[in-house]
Order: structure tokens, then sequence, then C-alpha cells
């Protein structure tokens, strides 16, 4: 079972797509571990995307991302990192395909709704930076056998 950390970014909160997104990862299958409303501080958001330090976009992407409160969470399942990623879709929202988060519901490369972790590796860094490790949670479903 892999894990994976999603955020629903400020412009999933303001424009109140929160339930149709986790919609789409509870129909999925993936088992909810952890889920909080946070408002992003900028040393948060400066270690979030780290990786992106020094590209043209980093400045302002760190200012979207604390411009608002984000909706963190941990989606577990049967390869979560990968699932969760395909149905984001790619980063653009005009070329993201249709069917995925992004592909139905962006149209802006920045302001895209959705965060996932790109490795496994990335995920559990990504999940220690935004939870305790009491914040998560461990439960069986009443569905697991029909879903894995
Ligand atoms: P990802 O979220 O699909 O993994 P990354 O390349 O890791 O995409 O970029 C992180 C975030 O930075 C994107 O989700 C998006 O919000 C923003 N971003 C990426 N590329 C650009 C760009 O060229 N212009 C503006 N914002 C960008
Ligand atoms: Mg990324």
């Amino acid at each position: 079972m892999q894990q994976t950390l999603i955020l629903l970014k400020p412009d999933a909160v303001q424009r109140r797509l929160v339930g149709e997104i986790v919609s789409r990862f509870e129909r999925k299958g993936m088992r909810l571990a952890g889920l909080k409303f946070v408002q992003c501080t900028k040393e948060l958001a400066e270690k979030h995307y780290a990786v992106h330090k020094g590209k043209p976009f980093y400045d302002s992407l760190l200012s979207f991302l604390t411009s608002g409160p984000t909706v963190a969470m941990v989606w577990e399942g049967r390869e979560a990192v990968a699932a969760s990623r395909s149905m984001m879709g790619l980063t653009d929202g005009a070329k993201a395909p249709p069917g995925t988060i992004r592909g139905d519901l962006a149209l802006s490369v920045q302001n895209n709704l959705v965060h996932g972790s790109d490795s496994v590796e990335n995920a559990t860094l990504e999940i220690a930076l935004w939870f305790q490790p009491s914040e998560l949670v461990k439960f069986d479903n009443v569905d697991s056998k029909w879903v894995g």
C-alpha cells in the first residue's frame, strides 16, 4: 500500500471544488488517512516547493499557495502515487485531458487546483512536512476486499 500527499490548493477552496475533488479520490477506492484545513505559511510553502526555487514562477507560486486556506490530505491505496498523478492530469489545465481533475476543472498553469506527490520518496517527505504521525488514522474500509 502506498500513501501520497494531496493538497487542494487555495483556488480549489475559493472555487468550492473541495467536495468535487475529494469525491473523485473516494470513488477511485482510495482510503483517507489524514485530512486538515490549513493556512499554509511562507516557511511551509518554501519547504514544500523547495525543488522549484530559482524558477521564474517560484515567487508567484509561493504567493498562490499562501493566499488562502488549503486542504491537506493523505490518501492511501494500491499505487496511490501514480494513480493520483494520473487522476490529476498534466500540470497545465489547458493541456490536461478531459476526465482528469485539471482537465475537467482548470485552465491555468499555476492555478491548477491540486498537488500530488510525484514519487514514493517525495510522498514520505511531503507527508512528514504537512502531518504529524498522530494526525494519520488507520482503519479498514469495509469494501477494501472489492477495491484492492
Ligand atoms: P505538478 O504540480 O504537476 O507536479 P510542478 O512542475 O511540480 O507541477 O509545478 C508545481 C506547481 O507550480 C504547479 O502545480 C503549478 O501550480 C506551478 N507551476 C508549474 N509550472 C508553472 C509555470 O510555468 N508557470 C506558473 N506556474 C507553474
Ligand atoms: Mg510537482
